[in-house]
Formats: structure tokens, sequence, C-alpha cells
């Protein structure tokens, strides 16, 4: 074996279960040996036989503005010399916490945590104790993390309470679990119908990058608000994907819908350990130390990762930066679809700000279950060929793709011609 990332996966998998750290790095999806990158910078990053990629997830939304950016390594060098973490408030954190509220207008609180499950699960947790009720309710094809709770799916196709999708989660964590499909008005309006005064709240990620890149109509958003606050439930924006990557206001911004609770992660990070939930001041002087509803966390607010955080937010609140991403990220969007288009391929994209998404059919998936009638080998011929051709896509087709500010138009148009070529052999 020559090949540097067989032999480090080899040597991953004697002591890292699958090899990773997060199931959807292992390729299982698609296939093959994943790439064990050693640097990035910019648009790019190189795996272990030191081969060039285009990167197009960016640590899964988080390196919007490109690996490296000088601004952000400074910000972080300095920050280092000060101290890791220090398990004491600090005025970075009071900073972090005042941009994040400059920018998100539907928050008047925010509480820092280090990861996007931990956010989302502490909001649920709140959620519940803010309102004194059970049930929850989740969307098939939306992912919130890997909390308890929130793992669960759908029945057969009817608005199912909890089946849960992983081993280890008792029937009766979940029980109160909700799943309905996603942009449903009909199963919408019956759960609320039937279940409305239980309903603590409902969580959606309102452009959905867990299955790839699907939209709640406006209708279906404005019905999620609607009922929620006409029930006395909260409505939980899982932004942790969308928040700054589909604009500097969110997917909230985007829809003109106001969530009661927001959860953020990636972008927010910069790239390092970093998420937040927040909403209004009544609801968030819940948790503690205020209130009776627990949530804690030794790297909560780590001076590292709010410098990350703050010189990463610093950056993208510049005036014409989403403008900027945008036309870049719709010019792949539209490239691939010509390309597509000139090959014959059923195909079809949509993109939002910095995150796009795309499918194996002439139309737009509404929901989970359309979009998994993609036809499998298609998509992993297509991963493999763009991963040959030095462009690194998600290596599963449930998930949505992230442009930087660092891609230019030479790498769009060096991916757009690389899918042609596939499209054209297929
Ligand atoms: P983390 O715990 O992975 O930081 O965040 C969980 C989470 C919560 N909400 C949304 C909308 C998310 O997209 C995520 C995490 N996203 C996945 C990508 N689909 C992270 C990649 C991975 O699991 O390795």
């Amino acid at each position: 074996m020559t090949d540097q990332n067989d032999i480090l996966f080899e040597r991953a998998r004697a002591v890292i279960p699958g090899g990773v750290n997060s199931p959807v790095r292992a390729f299982k999806a698609v296939g093959g040996t994943p790439r064990f990158i050693q640097r990035a910078q910019g648009a790019y990053f190189w795996d272990a036989n030191d081969k060039r990629y285009i990167d197009y997830i960016g640590s899964w939304g988080p390196m919007i503005l490109g690996h490296g950016h000088p601004a952000v390594v400074e910000a972080v060098q300095k920050a280092v010399l000060e101290g890791f973490s220090y398990g004491a408030p600090t005025e970075r954190e009071i900073e972090l916490a005042e941009a994040i509220l400059a920018l998100v207008p539907s928050m008047e609180m925010v509480r820092l945590v280090s990861s996007g499950t931990e956010a989302a699960m502490s909001a649920l947790r709140l959620a519940r104790g803010a309102t004194g009720r059970k049930t929850i309710v989740k969307f098939e094809g939306c992912y919130h993390g890997h909390a308890d709770a929130l793992l669960v799916k759908a029945g057969s196709g009817l608005a199912t309470f909890g089946n849960p999708t992983s081993a280890g989660v008792p029937p009766e964590v979940v029980q109160h679990t909700l799943v309905l499909e996603y942009n449903n008005l009909q199963q919408l309006d019956e759960a609320f119908a039937l279940h409305g005064k239980d309903i603590a709240c409902l969580m959606i990620e309102a452009i959905a990058g867990n299955m790839n890149f699907v939209r709640a109509t406006p209708a279906f958003a404005k019905r999620c608000r609607e009922l929620c606050t006409q029930h006395g439930a909260l409505l939980i924006f899982d932004e942790v994907m969308t928040g700054f990557r589909v604009g500097l206001h969110g997917a909230q911004g985007v829809l003109g819908v106001t969530p009661d609770l927001t959860v953020l992660g990636k972008v927010i990070g910069g790239g390092m350990p970093l998420a937040a939930f927040g909403g209004p001041r009544a609801i968030m002087e819940q948790l503690a130390p205020l209130g009776p509803v627990y949530q804690a966390g030794t790297l909560s607010g780590n001076p590292v990762a709010t410098a990350c955080g703050l010189a990463t937010l610093k950056e993208i609140s510049k005036p014409g930066f989403y403008e900027a991403l945008a036309k870049k990220t719709r010019t792949l969007v539209d490239g691939l679809k010509a390309a597509a288009a000139a090959e014959g391929q059923p195909f079809n994209a949509d993109s939002e700000g910095g995150m796009f998404g795309f499918f194996l059919m002439n139309e737009l998936p509404q929901n989970y279950a359309t979009v998994m009638t993609t036809d499998n080998a298609q998509f992993n011929a297509l991963f493999h060929g763009l991963l040959d051709r030095g462009v690194y896509i998600a290596p599963a087709l449930y998930e949505a793709g992230f442009v930087s500010a660092a891609h230019s138009e030479d790498d769009i148009a060096a991916t757009i011609a690389a899918a042609r070529e596939i499209f054209s052999k297929r």
C-alpha cells in the first residue's frame, strides 16, 4: 500500500471507530478511502498524498471566509498567547454576544456553547422548561445534532411519535417527539389540532441543509409561526448551518419569519468549537444560574474560539460580502445546471448565499422522501469523478455544499468543467 490516505485510514481504524471522529467523514455512503487532510488555505485543502482539492464542504459550513484568513489567524494567534481557557467570564464573550444580537434581531439574549448538538439540545430543554410541556415537533430530513430526543425517524409516512434512529435511545426518551413530513401543511395542522396544548416547541431547519438543500415554502414557514403562536408553543429555527451562511441574517432573514429561539453554530466559530442559542429575555432568563433550566459547559465561550468567531463575524459583516458570495454560488449552480442540460443529465440545483445543493433529478424536492429517490450509484459516480479531478463535494447525497469568499471564478469554472466531463461520460 503506497497511497498515504489508505495507510492513514488503516491506522485510524485500529484506534478510532470507523477511523473517523464523525461518521459522514468515513465515505461510507460513497465508498472509497476518506482523504486525510494535512493542510488547507483559501478555497483549497491538500490530502496526505499532497493532492489539492477545491473544498466545497468548508468544514460543513464554518469556513465561509476560506481557510486561513489573515485577520482570523492573527486574532487566534493573539488570543492563544493570552491563555487557552479560563473557566471564568471574559469581555470577549460579551463582545461576541453583542455582535450576535446585533445581527439576529429575534434574539435579546444568547448563551454560548461548544457544538450545534449542545445548542439544539439546550434550546429544546429550555423550551420544555419555559412552557412546562413535553411534546416536541421535528421534521423528517432535518438534523439537529445527536441529542437523544432528536434522533427520531418518521414512521410509515404518517405523523408518528418516537421511532429512534439510533441504538441506545430508549423509546421512552423519544415518545414525546412527533416527526412530521417537511412542507406538509395538512400534517402540520392536524398535529397541532391534536396535540397543540402539549407542544413545547417546533424545531426546524427553515432551509434544510441536511437533506441536501430543501427550502421550507414561505406558506409552510408562516404556518409554523402561526400555529406555534396560536398554541403557545415555541418556534425554534435551527440555524446551525444557515446562520450567517445563507445571508447576514440567516434563514429567518431570508423568509421574514421570526422564531422564538434560534440555534447557531459553524460560521459563528469560524472553524473553532463554538455554537449558541438565544431568544427573548423572558425565555433566556429561565436558564441557570437565574432560572430553573440547567445548562453548563467547561469550554463554553472559550477565549480562543470567541476570538476566531468575532474575527469571522467582523469580516462577513463588511458591505457587499454576501452579494459577492451569493453571486459566485449562483454562478456555480447555474453552470452545473447548464452542464447537465448539455449532456442530458437529469439535474436541478438551488442556492442561497454561500450554501448550495443539487439533485440528480429535474425537480427540486420538497421533502426527504423525494430527496432519497436519488440514484445512489449516479451520485457516487459524480462524487468520485469530481474527487479524482480535484473537486471535493460532500460525500453524501443528503448533504449541502458551501462556497467561501476565497473561491475564485476559475475554481467555479473548473468545477463546472469537471462536472460536464463526468456528465458526458454517463
Ligand atoms: P454539531 O454538533 O455537529 O456541531 O452540530 C449539529 C448540527 C445541528 N444542526 C444542524 C442544522 C446541523 O447541520 C448540524 C451538524 N451538521 C453536520 C453536517 N450535516 C455536521 C457534520 C458532521 O456531522 O460531521
